[in-house]
């Protein structure tokens, strides 16, 4: 669509869940906005991940908007396509489309103090760029974007097809063909199982077992989606519960290590019912604490990883030839096609963006010494920026979009007290985010995030600046009720 005009009350950059849930609450306030999108496609992760079993591992009913419940979700845990048709059909009923400007990408943002606004150098997919200000600057740019590709040896010489899970080509087919599957975290336990189906023999490289947890999946019969659709209430009360089971993880994982021990009892039993080979189980069995790395739920991981032409190799990779992947021990795997399941950087989103707040203050260079914000939506000395899904607000037991929801209501109170008094700016006082970060560290330190792994959770200097450490409800009381004390409206 054409461009109305170079200012804009408020620019939103992304269109997945988080942007679209904050263009829906613009909406509603009746304020004027763009939405920037770098892609051809609203959609964000959901529209990227699209390799072979690629399905939310949050119950569906959950896994989306408390204000448009949707009774037709086909099974427990919606794959990918259908996630990424729900977000499609909200565009269209909340009229979305008319504020989205897709083949846009954010490349520079910097604060004029003297104005309160941002000035954006945006360029368009075929090559022009253009100056757009506005007076709040919405970042819906996703944690979990940015892919990790690892920097093997020989990898940029592999002669075959490479794959990240997050840049899925899905015309490719790995019929009688030899592939090889680099990672075995949240992605790797749902790609596998389907290219194990089809392809002539598959190798698959972990590096660390993870725990696994049935996952216990269910069709929807056409009665359950019927009463879905006619008793709203039904849903609803599906995802109270849903809600709950989940909520209690957040404990087994923060508070109360000993709910832990029954969760670690489940993932043993399920390994052990499902892996009657003794060599394959011990190769399968963690030895960090579940819940230190997320762990998954899968029914088909472990069938798959028992076939004939699957082989599970613990032994470290070397470095990768044309045709092959070479481990420690000399060992050559020939390969035909090669799947880098190797997860996300964080900070990634952020990094690539150069977002000038005050001061000369460049916020990717900010975060990559320590990512300091408050709720995970306003960082200091970055006045009108708003973050969502940002630091220290993910969840590693229940669903991201009610977090979402919590960081729209918030950013919604803080504009909408911004015009109140008359201000210009609204920014956190970075006095308190020093005593915020303290109180995540405090939490963090008795969680099983910090209980002895290296992961993505934590930074360099083993800070937890990824998630949210406690529970859902209490992020939603603080975001909801905002203690405008805590910023300075200038
Ligand atoms: O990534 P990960 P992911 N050599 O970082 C291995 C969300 N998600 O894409 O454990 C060898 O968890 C690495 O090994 P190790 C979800 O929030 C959601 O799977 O570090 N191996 C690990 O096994 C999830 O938490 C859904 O030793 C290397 C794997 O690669 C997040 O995304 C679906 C390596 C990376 O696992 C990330 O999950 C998928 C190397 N050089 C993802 N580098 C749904 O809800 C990395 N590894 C659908």
């Amino acid at each position: 669509m054409a461009w109305d005009s170079e200012h804009h009350e408020a620019v939103i950059v992304g269109t997945g869940f988080s942007g679209i849930a904050m263009g829906i609450a613009l909406r509603a306030a009746g304020r004027e906005f763009v939405m920037l999108e770098k892609a051809a496609e609203v959609g964000g992760v959901w529209r990227d991940n699209r390799y072979p079993g690629c399905a939310s591992d949050v119950p569906a009913h959950l896994y989306s908007y408390s204000f448009e419940p949707n009774p037709y979700w086909s099974q427990t845990y919606a794959p990918s396509d259908e996630i990424q048709d729900y977000l499609l059909f909200c565009v269209e009923k909340y009229h979305l489309r008319q504020h989205i400007h897709t083949g846009s990408t954010v490349q520079q943002a910097i604060y004029n103090e003297a104005t309160g606004r941002w000035t954006l150098t945006v360029a368009s997919a075929w090559g022009s760029t253009r100056q757009v200000t506005t007076d709040a600057l919405i970042l819906g740019i996703g944690a979990l974007h940015e892919p990790v590709i690892p920097e093997i040896p020989g990898l940029p010489d592999f002669a075959g097809e490479v794959r990240h899970t997050a840049a899925w080509d899905p015309g490719m087919s790995v019929l009688s063909r030899r592939v090889g599957v680099i990672g075995t975290g949240s992605s790797g336990v749902q790609v596998i199982p389907p290219l194990a189906e089809d392809a002539e023999q598959l190798s698959v490289f972990q590096r660390s077992p993870a725990w696994v947890l049935p996952r216990g999946n269910e069709e929807y019969t056409e009665e359950q989606v019927d009463r879905f659709e006619r008793h709203p209430s039904s849903a609803q009360a599906l995802r109270a519960i849903q809600r709950t089971q989940l909520e209690a993880r957040s404990l087994a994982l923060t508070t109360q290590p000993a709910l832990r021990k029954v969760l670690t009892a489940q993932a043993k039993r399920h390994l052990q019912k499902s892996v009657a080979d003794k060599a394959l189980r011990a190769k399968l069995t963690p030895s960090d604490a579940l819940g230190c790395k997320r762990f998954l739920m899968s029914d088909a991981y472990y069938p798959a990883l028992m076939r004939d032409t699957v082989e599970v190799v613990t032994d470290a990779i070397d470095h990768i030839e044309p045709d092959a992947i070479v481990t420690a021990s000399g060992q050559r795997h020939h390969v035909d096609v090669l799947v880098l399941a190797t997860g996300f950087d964080p900070v990634g989103s952020y990094r690539d963006l150069s977002i000038a707040g005050l001061r000369g203050r460049v916020l990717g260079r900010e975060f990559a010494r320590d990512a300091e914000t408050y709720l995970g939506v306003s960082a200091p000395h970055f006045p009108n920026l708003f973050m969502l899904l940002g630091p220290n607000t993910l969840l590693g037991h229940s669903s991201e979009v009610l977090m979402v929801e919590a960081q729209v209501a918030l950013v919604t109170s803080l504009l909408a007290e911004r015009e109140r008094r008359g201000a210009t700016s609204v920014a956190v006082r970075p006095e308190i985010v020093p005593g915020f970060l303290a109180d995540i560290d405090r939490r963090s330190a008795r969680s099983a995030w910090r209980s002895g792994c290296t992961s993505w959770y934590l930074n360099a200097q083993g800070h937890n600046r990824t998630l949210w450490p406690g529970s859902v409800r209490e992020y939603e009381k603080r975001a909801t009720k905002p203690e405008f004390v805590d910023y300075v409206f200038a």
